[in-house]
């Protein structure tokens, strides 16, 4: 392996090799410090060229490659194993902005600019990069495109994957794809930019890409809404989508035990609702002319009249408006303060939402009583993040997790859902895809994956379980 190394370095430079453990210690577990790895190394690359030599080096010497954005994933997928035959390749020197474009609303970037880097760049072009989440401060541009990443503005504007026009990818074999486009329109053959985004790095590097952007935002309202009951969504979201149209970007369902989550954790935060269920709405438009809070009032006041909303709070001024935010964007991190979560980032249609919800907290408190129920989440999307935090003593039981995914992932494939909306598969739902998931459309993941990658060196053991 020294060899390796030693050719490694040349490529990267032996600077932008790390083998200390302290080192790698920031590249060998996950955020959530749930999942530990131990990787050979970690390489840091600084251009594409790098990327595809280090690829083809590795495919030489027969290493695995976990590539990793900003470390900010919640399905293990950038973790290593702990075999210490892992090569991390963490595209974190690859932060380069290529170019902004206001003519064809389109950014280019290096895989590795952080999220809030290419939205700033935008927003000094006049534009706006609508993909926003609470980690789009260290999330990197590949990682939010190896997962299809979704987060506050989907409702609008779609998921990353609806968003990017073009990557640049390096396949297994060190071949540049170059799929770079700024083309709204392209049916020159299959689109195969499709296979790498959301395949959680299984199946290529990406090395840049470029998304779609939009005009600014000129004025927004946003508001709290207390919901009479979780049923009311199912009327409030479609009355409320039909009066805002397209100026609806945020429909975010917040438990009470979400808000007292995040507000433990943000002392000086505050909610307006102590108690039940409460939707966060946002909408915007690029006119400063059209009267939106006129509109809002309007809607809000029919939702009230019919029964669908038990109080309205709405943001008087920027402050209050990001105070709210503030609240919704710190409950990840509210629940990681509370203890080990199993997090279930599920789907559903949304007419059956609050029946998924209630039979799953049903389930969890008959089988785990005592445990605290995190419920949150893009229900404009039909996603929900319902997460557990069992009790010590629950914890402690050899098969916790394993059991509670299989209650709350039973429950919601019962009702037409998915095991994961947005977060993805990495190394924590392999096994759960493999039960869930439709035998033919796995076999046809399992030989997309061969044809690419036969030695399985790309992330071997994410997404699909690793072949022998
Ligand atoms: P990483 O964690 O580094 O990697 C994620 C996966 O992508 C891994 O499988 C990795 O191997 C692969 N990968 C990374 N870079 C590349 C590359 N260049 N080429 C190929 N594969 C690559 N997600 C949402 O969708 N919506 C949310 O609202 C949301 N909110 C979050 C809030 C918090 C507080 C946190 C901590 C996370 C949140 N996430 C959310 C999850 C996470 O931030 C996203 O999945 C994000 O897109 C991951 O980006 P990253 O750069 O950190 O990727
Ligand atoms: C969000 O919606 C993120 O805030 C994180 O997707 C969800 O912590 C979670 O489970
Ligand atoms: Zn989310």
């Amino acid at each position: 392996m020294s060899d390796f190394l030693e050719r490694l370095a040349e490529i990267v430079g032996a600077a932008a090799v790390l083998t200390e453990a302290s080192d790698m210690a920031p590249y060998a577990s996950d955020w959530r410090g749930k999942i530990h790895g131990a990787p050979l190394a970690v390489a840091r690359p600084a251009s594409t060229a790098h990327v595809a030599a280090v690829v083809r080096l590795a495919a030489e010497a027969g290493v695995a490659l976990v590539p990793q954005g900003g470390n900010t994933g919640l399905a293990g997928g950038a973790t290593p194993d702990g075999s210490h035959r892992q090569l991390v390749l963490a595209l974190d020197r690859m932060t380069a902005i290529r170019a902004v474009d206001r003519i064809d609303n389109a950014i280019t970037v290096e895989a590795g600019c952080i999220l809030a880097t290419a939205q700033a760049a935008a927003h000094q072009a006049g534009r706006l990069l609508p993909l926003s989440f609470a980690a789009e401060g260290s999330a990197r541009i590949g990682g939010a495109i190896a997962t299809n990443a979704g987060g506050l503005n989907v409702l609008r504007y779609g998921n990353a994957r609806a968003l990017v026009l073009g990557i640049e990818v390096v396949l297994p074999d060190g071949t540049i794809l170059d799929l770079s486009s700024r083309l709204r329109k392209d049916n020159a053959g299959y689109d195969l930019k499709q296979l790498f985004i959301g395949a959680e790095g299984t199946l290529g590097i990406i090395t840049a890409a470029t998304l779609r952007l939009f005009p600014q935002i000129a004025q927004h309202q946003t508001a709290v809404l207390q919901l009479p009951s979780l049923a009311a969504v199912l009327d409030l979201h479609p009355m409320l989508d039909a009066a805002l149209g397209e100026f609806l970007s945020s429909f975010e369902l917040i438990s009470p035990q979400a808000h007292r989550l995040a507000i433990a954790h943000l002392p000086k935060a505050s909610w307006p609702f102590e108690d039940g269920w409460a939707v966060l709405i946002e909408a915007g438009t690029s006119s400063a002319q059209l009267d939106l809070a006129g509109l809002v009032e309007q809607a809000l006041g029919a939702a009230i009249e019919h029964g669908l909303v038990a109080d309205a709070v709405i943001a008087q001024n920027e402050s209050q408006r990001r105070g709210l935010w503030l609240v919704r964007e710190s409950i990840t991190e509210g629940e990681r303060a509370a203890g080990p979560s199993i997090k279930h980032d599920v789907s559903v249609p949304l007419s059956r939402l609050p029946a998924a919800i209630i039979a799953c907290e049903q389930a969890v408190a008959a089988r785990f009583p005592g445990a605290l129920v995190n419920a949150f989440g893009h229900v404009g999307d039909g996603n929900i993040h319902f997460n557990v935090i069992p009790t010590p003593a629950q914890v402690a039981q050899a098969d916790c997790e394993a059991e509670l995914n299989r209650l709350v992932h039973d429950r919601i494939v019962a009702e037409g859902g998915s095991i994961t909306a947005e977060h993805g598969v990495g190394q924590l739902r392999v096994a759960e895809l493999a039960h869930y998931k439709d035998p033919a459309a796995l076999d046809l993941m399992r030989r997309i994956k061969r044809m690419l990658d036969p030695a399985d060196r790309m992330n071997p053991g994410k997404v699909l379980a690793a072949s022998a």
